[in-house]
């Protein structure tokens, strides 16, 4: 006959591997910590860097910084995502710890869990909504860059609770050795089984490593060979990868017509030119790169008339901000706005060749924005206005 055995509830000390100490979670964590940080900071730089019009303007220089803290952000980000695994396996047990009985107590836990919650559900979200972003996946219906700004602030402030609240422990088990069974919980077996608490250490930054190197070639050229996972790390015409191209944007008829004539407007003065026009004005040669929000850039030179030159033609006076406006007419990326100080560098360029070669179509012929530390999705190709406001 058989016994009917009831389900039970699991319990925290049902979890007893010798690896769930809170010497290899806070070892862990130090890194999560850091990795957080990293992308935290570089995350509100990118958003400074994507604000128009900011009170205080994004710098122009170093022309790479954009390149720099946004790889930094991308590659932090994906350095946590194994960290995080590894954390929330060795803290898994508290998730069924049963709540204490004394009301004064249960108060405490109550809300000790709650912050985590808040905490572990904010990571899971930046880390899944970022790594979709940067491979180009939008499942979703929100605005991606106001969710994951407002999310990361909730999740560092988290973050920082969760540090205060557990110093104590951190420090305790930092200061001890990863072997020590002093902070174990009392059900914890004795001594490794399958892997020690260092070799769990060690395979973990291995593949973090590994998660970096996987990526990181979308930013650092010679890591590209074995960025398998990075997207954009290959080549696209010209040697610069393409994120959108002139049929996906549907601009193929409007860049390609010999009618093709670029607006300067400013109040009732304009002026009109054409692609010869362009081509017959002074020219400046920059290097600077392409650096997506997604985390790829790539370095190149490109030829063309300085903005500042095109709004001399109609008397802006300097400072003035500028409205970029592509000659696509529906999706993303159609407008941009150029702070004073960006306008007005003498590096900031409507391109018309790149690498000594006009323009592919892919890369915004006739003409396309590239200006000095500027996040790839407003360097607006296909350009076909320039308005200051009045
Ligand atoms: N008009 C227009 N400009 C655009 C885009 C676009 O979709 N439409 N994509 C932007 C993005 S997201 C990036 S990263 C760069 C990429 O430039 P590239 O394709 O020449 O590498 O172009 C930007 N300029
Ligand atoms: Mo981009």
């Amino acid at each position: 006959m058989r016994t009917m055995t009831r389900p039970r509830v699991p319990d925290e000390r049902d979890f007893t591997s010798w690896l769930r100490s809170p010497t290899v979670t806070a070892r862990v964590g130090v890194w999560l910590g850091v990795c957080f940080g990293l992308a935290f900071v570089t995350g509100l730089v990118s958003h400074w860097a994507q604000t128009p019009s900011p009170w205080l303007p994004f710098p122009t220089s170093p022309s790479w910084g954009y390149r720099v803290t946004q790889g930094v952000h991308v590659i932090a980000g994906t350095a946590a995502v194994p960290l995080l695994l590894v954390k929330l396996w060795t803290v898994f047990p508290k998730l069924v710890a049963r709540p204490p009985k004394e009301a004064r107590d249960l108060v405490l836990h109550g809300l000790e869990r709650i912050s985590i919650a808040v905490l572990v559900a904010a990571a899971i979200f930046q880390l899944v909504t970022g790594l979709a972003n940067a491979a180009q996946w939008y499942p979703w219906r929100f605005n991606f860059r106001p969710t994951h700004y407002a999310l990361a602030w909730i999740a560092i402030g988290a973050l920082v609770v969760h540090i205060a609240v557990k110093l104590p422990l951190i420090s305790a088990a930092l200061g001890s050795d990863v072997d020590s069974t002093a902070l174990d919980r009392p059900t914890l077996e004795r001594g490794p089984g399958v892997i020690s608490r260092r070799g769990l250490l060690r395979t973990t930054w291995v593949a973090t490593g590994v998660a970096v190197l996987a990526t990181a070639g979308s930013t650092v050229p010679w890591l590209r060979k074995v960025s398998v996972l990075g997207v954009r790390s290959g080549t696209g015409p010209q040697g610069v990868p393409i994120n959108h191209s002139a049929v996906y944007r549907g601009v193929v008829a409007a860049a390609t017509s010999p009618a093709y004539r670029l607006t300067v407007a400013y109040g009732d003065r304009q002026a009109r030119l054409s692609l010869a026009d362009l081509r017959a004005m002074s020219l400046t040669t920059a290097s600077l790169p392409i650096a997506c929000v997604e985390g790829w850039s790539a370095g190149a030179t490109w030829t063309g008339v300085p903005v500042r030159a095109l709004l001399d033609l109609v008397g802006t006076p300097g400072g003035s901000e500028v409205l970029v406006e592509s000659l696509q007419e529906h999706g993303g990326e159609r407008l941009s706005t150029l702070a004073g100080n960006v306008a007005d560098h003498p590096h900031t360029l409507l391109a018309l060749a790149l690498d000594g070669e006009p323009l592919s179509l892919d890369h915004g012929f006739p003409c396309r924005l590239i200006a000095p530390d500027r996040p790839g999705v407003l360097q607006t190709k296909w350009v076909g206005r320039l308005e200051v406001a009045t």
